[in-house]
Order: structure tokens, then sequence, then C-alpha cells
């Protein structure tokens, strides 16, 4: 199907929007504008078919254009298109809820709604320190994040986050009291490995040297993301995670997965808990779980975490905390239409079946020029290449252009194209986003 041409914006038009990590003027001066999107693509403004490898913004999990999903959340705005959730409820809060317990890591059956994985952080950290509060371990308040973790906007996110650019013009107005473990990336030891890379699971005992200098007394959580989709992908050592788990639990500390972007089904399990094989006690998530139709977050967590806070007089609220669309009705619809799909069509496991697929395309692409790395786990895929002396980022910026031209939309953070496609993705558009993706290499060069 061909989409109607529509007219490009001018200048004039485009003025007031204030985008996103955008370069805006950049982008202004030149835009690229998507208008409609079905399955595995999307028709931009000049009508031209483009092949969505990134999954829109790593969200567009079961593809675009999923009528389910439209019909449920047409209809929900229908018949009630809000109901407050303090104080008041409405069925399919509990509904998804209980749903997303029953597809959870054994144990996470608690839900807390948000809308976006921002909040769905900046919650779970407020749950686990003010958790520790509850049994009475009110000194334990930091909370200790990773280096090029991202974790969100919020100042809680980008304090516990390590990506530079997000963190240092709000220095001052951090969190108090985070610390960092050490990222995972290191293309030295661990370059073009396929899956998870053998070096580094002692990059974990980091933990032990924060606890030493700050004193586990005084730790709240640990949270990682599972796999790091933003920083470039970085992938967890066979055993980091585990290891992690085991120090958190020798000193009592609460382990938090950030699962913004492994959540549902991107690496081949429901989440990245249960690929990894390894649970947390919360759990943060948003993306996947509406599709990206409608903007919603959830955080998972541990029944004991519940429990602690499920005391004292009945009539007092156990958390102050809470936004006024949390468990919107219509984000509702959407989740749970976006999990029959899940359901009905295996897409929360797909992703371990076209693993070793998605592992040939990316690495296909080893020896074209200024390559230095590839790495892939489930369907998320990543080439690194060498910057260009004194103008970093300028040659991913390319890539990504050029692929762009060419049809295929990739994801590009400084000199690194990431892949997450949608999970309906077939092994045929694997070749070609891949096919696509070396000529715009090779034509960078
Ligand atoms: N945690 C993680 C692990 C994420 O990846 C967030 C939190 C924040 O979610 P919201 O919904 O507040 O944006 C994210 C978001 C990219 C990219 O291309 C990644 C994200 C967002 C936009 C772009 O790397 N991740």
């Amino acid at each position: 199907m061909n989409a109607k041409p529509s007219t490009a914006l001018s200048p004039s038009e485009m003025q007031s929007f204030w985008m996103p990590f955008t370069a805006n003027r950049q982008f202004k001066a030149n835009p690229r504008l998507l208008v409609r999107a079905e399955g595995m693509h999307y028709w931009s403004a000049d009508g031209r078919e483009i092949l969505d490898a990134v999954a829109g913004l790593w969200c567009v999990n079961a593809g675009h254009g999923r009528r389910e999903i439209a019909e449920a959340v047409g209809a929900q705005l229908a018949t009630m298109e809000f109901a407050p959730t303090f104080q008041m409820g409405h069925p399919s809060a509990f509904e998804l809820a209980n749903r997303l317990a029953a597809i959870a890591p054994p144990g996470l059956d608690r839900v807390f709604f948000t809308n976006s994985g921002s909040e769905s952080v900046d919650t779970a950290l407020k749950i686990a320190i003010a958790y520790q509060r509850a049994r009475g371990q009110g000194s334990r308040f930091r909370v200790i994040g990773r280096e090029k973790g991202y974790h969100g906007v919020g100042f809680g996110g980008i304090s516990v986050g390590g990506i530079l650019n997000n963190r240092k013009y709000f220095a001052a107005s951090m969190l108090p009291g985070v610390d960092h473990l050490p990222h995972t990336l290191s293309i030295e030891h661990n370059a073009y490995s396929r899956g998870l890379p053998a070096w580094g699971a002692h990059l974990a005992n980091d933990l032990e040297r924060l606890i030493a200098l700050h004193d586990a007394s005084t730790i709240a959580a640990v949270i990682v993301e599972p796999l790091s989709g933003s920083a470039g992908v970085i992938l967890p050592p066979v055993g980091y995670l585990k290891r992690l788990r085991e120090i958190c639990d020798k000193h009592d500390i609460l382990l938090i997965f950030d699962e913004v972007i492994t959540g549902f089904g991107r690496v081949g399990k429901p989440f990245g808990a249960q690929a990894f094989e390894v649970t947390p006690d919360l759990m943060t998530t948003a993306k996947g779980l509406t599709n990206g139709a409608v903007p919603m977050g959830a955080v998972f967590a541990a029944r004991k975490i519940y429990d602690a806070f499920m005391q004292g007089p009945e009539h007092t609220i156990e958390l102050f905390h809470g936004y006024t669309y949390s468990a919107h009705p219509a984000a509702c619809a959407a989740a749970l239409a976006t999990l029959d799909i899940y359901a009905r069509e295996g897409l929360l496991t797909r992703a371990a079946t076209l693993a070793p697929q998605m592992e040939s395309a990316v690495h296909s692409l080893k020896g074209l020029p200024n390559v230095i790395d590839v790495r892939n786990c489930g369907l998320i895929g990543a080439v690194e290449m060498e910057p260009r002396a004194g103008r970093p980022g300028t040659r991913g910026y390319d890539v990504f252009l050029k692929c762009f031209e060419r049809g295929v939309l990739v994801r590009q953070t400084g000199d690194i194209i990431a892949l997450s496609p949608p999970l309906i993705v077939e092994p045929a558009d694997l070749a070609r986003i891949a096919e696509v993706l070396g000529e715009a290499i090779r034509g960078t060069a």
C-alpha cells in the first residue's frame, strides 16, 4: 500500500515543537517525517516505505498498525475515557495487573502503574527507599547505579544513570548518596562476541568495593539494566547478573532491573530476568507494555516489598506516590490487547527463535570499514564504528541518515548503530536490514 503523499512542513510550521533528544536546528533544516505505519514498515511524508529496524524506539514489539489495540482503545474511550485510581478503581486496572503478574518472574506479582519508563524508574527508587524505612532500615538511603546506564530522564533516573550528557548539566541537582558500578563494555576483551560475552563477570565484584566504602547499612538498592540499550547495547557478561544478585542477597540490598527495553520479549523470554535467569526484587517496564500505542509503564514488586507496606491502621495510605494517569483506562485497554497479541502469536519468546538469524545478520558486518565491534542478544543487535578523529558521533549519524534514505530506520547513539526490530520480523527483513546497513557503512567510509 502506498501512503498518500502529504506536503512537507515549512520551517514556520515546525518552529514551536521543541523536539526531545534531537538536534532541533539540524532536523528542522532537513526534516524526516513519518505519517503512517503498518506491520514492519513506516511510510514517510514523501511516500517512501521505511523498514522499521528499531520498533519505533524499542517499543512497537508486535509491529505497527495492530487493529485489535486501536479498537480496544477506541472502545474504552467511548465507554469511559478516564477513571481515577486514587481511592477509586476500574476493573481493567486490576485485570491488567493480574495478567502481568502471570507472565512476570516468580514472586514479582505486585504491580504499580506509571506512564513512562522514567516514571517507572523514579517509582522503583522511591519504593526501594520507602521499603527500607518500612522494615526499620531507614539508614539505607543510597542507590547504586552503573556507568553508561540509562534510566530515563527524571532526577532519580539521571542520578543513577551513567550517561555523561544526560548528567553534566544537572550535576548539582542529583540525588544524594548515589554511586556507580563500572560498565561492562570491553571491546578489548569481548569484541565480536556472539550473544553474552565470556569476559567480565568479575566486574560485579565492584559492588563489594562500594559496600566496603559506604557500608551495606546505608545502601537501599542497586539498579541496572540487565542489558543496556541506550548506551549502545552493552551486554551482561556470562555470570555477571548472578554475581550481582548474590552480593545483594549477602548484604540485604534490593536489586532492581530496569527492563524498559528488555521487557516484553526483546531478549527471548517475557523479561530479561527470565532470559538471564536472575530474579530482581523490583522491575521497571514501559515501552512494549502497550506496543507503544498509549504511554504506560509498570513497576513489578516482589510480594515481600508490597507486604512490608501493608502495616498499620487500615485507613492509612501505605505509599504516598502515584500519578493522575496511573492505570489510565485507555492504557489498560491497549496493554490488555497487546498481551493478547503477544500470547496468540507467541511473540514473547519469538526473539529466542530468531536470535541466530539476528546474530548472523549483524555479524555479517564484521570486517566492513571502521567497524570495531558487533554485539547481539535476542532481537537486539549493534554495530560499533571507530569515531572520526575529533568528530565523535558524526559517522554514526551519517550511517543512520544513509540507512533512512535507503529505506531502513535504525537507531544511532554516538558511533553505534542499534537494531531492535519488531518481534514479528522475518529472516528476510533481517537480511535486508543488514544489507542496507552494510551499504551505508561502506558508503560512509
Ligand atoms: N529505562 C531504560 C532502560 C530505558 O531504555 C527509560 C528507562 C526511560 O523511558 P521513557 O519512557 O521515560 O523514555 C528508557 C528509555 C534509544 C532510546 O534509542 C532509549 C530509550 C528512550 C529513547 C531512545 O536508545 N529508553
